[in-house]
């Protein structure tokens, strides 16, 4: 009801981080190009296997500072059974998925006031997906009806001849050199625009064919693990091919890009094979340590911070990415913080309850020193309230998706609610 959702709003207000003045409206009206790296831990961040850099490219975004890019290296994802719709989800709603199941599917026609739609009515920015599987796949073709994306590109849109595909779709490097057009029609026709490319082949089992090998695999035995590499390094020589074209189309220059890593890669199946590769015994901490995946971001005219060590996570991006272009995060109900903000709050939640702060963590029942990995026997007042929180807020969020809540909320006056039937994706439908 709409007590229920006041409750809601009451704590995200509270929770609301003022933006910080040097960031906000800095983006305002440039075209946004966010990359979606599947299964892509940041763990393989300056990697190195037989001596040799796994992702030389990404590599450099992080320490070449003339790229200009800030890199967050204590970001998490904060997914759960959902896996990458739930790190969708989580981006373009600043809401997390739900503790079984996928939100995308589930929940596929609840009322959501989303980036996509919030960017077409604030600033008429189009928004458009681009992925190298079949639009049905966890719903997508459902659900970004209510989230308000414009153009999906699915696979109807893509040449999936025999040799472009590996596993569950259209391998990476012609994914991103057959999306190139279809940004540029974007350019051409419809900026400012908010493009989401969703990479596919650094997926478990981590295939690759013969030619698309550039690293030679690792040697734990455990062939998942020994495959990851190999496939994180053709992810990463497909984003620098597709960071080529997009300079040569002129469209580097002036967008904002942001990189986030969806959810691990390596399950805790294959902790044998990790503990070779980390040199340390996979403990719960340790693998609470490993959920971290990559967020970069480059925003033009705004100097790189290098690296940022502040603790976040997915549901923080939407917040940031809205205070960015100059618009006010807290019109809407969500979850995360604005982590350019000075109020920022330095913990993670993830789905299962479990978080982290800069200091300490919370895994299975267990408060750890992130320093000494020692456990802490007894928890300050201040940690077991912060477990509350935690608690109290993965409870108001199954809420707002249970009781459909955002139907009883507006964000302001002339707020247009999401009409689905506006949308209607495929190639065949055009
Ligand atoms: C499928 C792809 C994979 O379209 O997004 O999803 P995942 O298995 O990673 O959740
Ligand atoms: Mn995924």
């Amino acid at each position: 009801s709409s007590d229920d959702i006041n409750e809601v709003e009451n704590y995200t207000n509270k929770k609301y981080a003022e933006p910080n003045a040097e960031y906000f409206g800095k983006a305002e009206g440039k075209n946004i190009i966010k990359i979606h790296l599947e299964s892509f831990q940041s763990f393989l961040i300056d990697y190195k296997l037989h001596g040799e850099e796994v992702t030389p490219f990404l590599n450099s975004l992080v320490h070449d500072k003339s790229k200009n890019f800030t890199y967050f290296d204590n970001f998490f994802h904060q997914t759960g059974q959902g896996k990458t719709a739930d790190a969708e989800f989580l981006l373009d709603n600043s809401l997390y998925g739900l503790p079984q199941g996928a939100a995308f599917v589930t929940k596929g026609t609840n009322t959501y006031q989303a980036l996509p739609a919030i960017l077409d009515q604030k600033q008429d920015y189009t928004s458009a997906v681009f992925h190298g599987d079949d639009r049905s796949f966890w719903n997508r073709n459902q659900i970004y009806k209510y989230l308000g994306v414009d153009k999906f590109y699915d696979s109807s849109y893509y040449d999936m001849s025999e040799e472009k595909v590996i596993n569950y779709g259209l391998k990476d490097k012609p994914f991103f050199k057959q999306s190139m057009p279809m940004l540029e029609e974007l350019q051409k026709q419809d900026e400012p625009f908010y493009a989401h490319l969703l990479t596919l082949t650094h997926h478990y089992k981590f295939l690759l064919d013969e030619g698309d090998e550039t690293i030679e695999p690792a040697d734990t035995g455990d062939g998942t693990v020994d495959r990851y590499f190999q496939t994180a390094r053709y992810l990463d020589e497909s984003l620098e091919q597709f960071f080529q074209d997009l300079k040569e189309k002129g469209l580097y220059k002036d967008s904002v890009i942001m990189i986030y890593g969806d959810h691990y890669g390596i399950s805790q199946n294959h902790n044998r094979a990790m503990r070779e590769i980390t040199g340390e015994k996979i403990t719960p901490l340790k693998n609470a340590n490993l959920q971290r995946v990559p967020f970069m971001i480059r925003v033009p005219g705004v100097e790189s911070q290098g690296i940022n060590h502040e603790f976040t996570g997915q549901v923080d991006v939407m917040p940031t990415l809205l205070h960015l272009l100059g618009i006010n995060a807290n019109d809407y109900i969500q979850f995360g913080t604005d982590i350019f903000s000075d109020e920022h709050e330095d913990f993670v939640p993830f789905r299962d309850g479990d978080f982290m702060t800069k200091e300490y963590s919370y895994v299975k029942g267990t408060f750890y020193d992130n320093k000494t990995g020692e456990v802490i026997e007894e928890p300050t007042e201040e940690m077991k309230e912060l477990k509350n929180q935690v608690h109290y807020e993965l409870s108001l969020n199954d809420e707002v998706l249970n009781g459909d809540l955002l139907r009883f909320y507006e964000p302001y006056e002339d707020w247009e609610p999401v009409d689905p039937s506006d949308y209607q994706y495929g190639k065949n439908f055009e």
